[in-house]
């Protein structure tokens, strides 16, 4: 029987490069995500190329109702979930904290933070009644250090961060490992998002540095989730060579 992993966000970036890099290792999938036509593709490119079998469930994380029922929903057979990667999440806008908006603040709370935990509290009680399972969570270097701008999708990942170390103490008697992950920049959607489709931000997010790809991403959490099982890697930050925090770039290789 293959292993299952549940990965949240999986229409773009660091998500569907965690769903093609688990399909190719053999893995079946729940993808999730609020946008169905590229769930849909997703699942068939993949079925296509490996043998394994994908569902594909869209909801709005945001929507408690909608993720405890659609989750909920899943089949005994579909909840022997050894692998859950939080990873949908978003910044929205990048302002000084009195010139943003509170729109945008909601919704990267109601997303980043409130989606997690009513995912993860649905998934956990499988996992405990199996007395095993992985739980990685998506936080970012956002988490470790607070920069201009970045106020509440800083405070967002380091709630992902806290609740990450909060899981790992209370599910220690369950066996249930707990990864979190911290990317610096990673070249995805995710900067088009937060700049509300302004290509040229987006871009200059990237100007003279070679970021992390979502394979970058991707290889390092299947690192993390092949590893044996008394090991478990906690806490993990990755950025690509040319970024040593939040702060510092070495922006065109000098
Ligand atoms: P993308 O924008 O490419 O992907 C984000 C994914 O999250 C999409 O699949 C999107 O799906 C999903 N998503 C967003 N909001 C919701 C929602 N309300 N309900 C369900 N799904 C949602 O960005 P990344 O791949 O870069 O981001 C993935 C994670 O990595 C995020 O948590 C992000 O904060 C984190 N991260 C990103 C970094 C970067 O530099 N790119 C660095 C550090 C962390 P859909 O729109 O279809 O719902
Ligand atoms: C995304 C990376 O530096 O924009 O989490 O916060 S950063």
């Amino acid at each position: 029987m293959n292993k299952i992993a549940l990965i949240t966000g999986a229409t773009s970036g660091i998500g569907e490069a965690c769903a093609k890099k688990f399909a190719g290792a053999g893995y079946d999938l729940i993808v999730t995500g609020r946008r169905t036509d590229r769930l849909e593709q997703l699942k068939i490119n993949l079925q296509a190329d490996f043998p394994i079998k994908i569902l594909s469930l869209t909801f709005d994380v945001q929507d408690r109702k909608a993720v405890e029922s659609r989750l909920g929903e899943l089949p005994e057979a579909w909840r022997q979930i050894d692998v859950l990667i939080n990873n949908a999440g978003l910044a929205a806008g990048r302002d000084l904290f009195a010139d943003a908006d509170m729109n945008d603040w909601e919704t990267m709370l109601n997303t980043n933070v409130h989606g997690l935990l009513y995912v993860t509290k649905t998934v956990v009680p499988w996992m405990i009644a199996r007395q095993k399972g992985h739980i990685i969570n998506m936080g970012s270097i956002a988490a470790k250090e607070v920069y201009e701008k970045g106020n509440v999708y800083c405070a967002s990942k380091s709630a992902v961060d806290a609740l990450s170390r909060a899981m790992r103490i209370d599910l220690l008697q369950h066996h249930i490992k707990v990864t979190s992950i911290h990317p610096g920049a990673v070249e995805t959607e995710f900067s088009l998002v937060r700049f509300k489709g302004d290509e040229a931000k987006a871009a200059a997010t990237y100007t003279g540095v070679t970021p992390l790809t979502a394979i970058d991403v991707a290889d390092t959490i299947f690192y993390c989730a092949g590893l044996p099982a008394h090991v478990c890697i906690n806490d993990l930050v990755i950025t690509c060579t040319q970024q040593a925090d939040a702060f510092y770039f070495n922006k065109n290789n000098q």
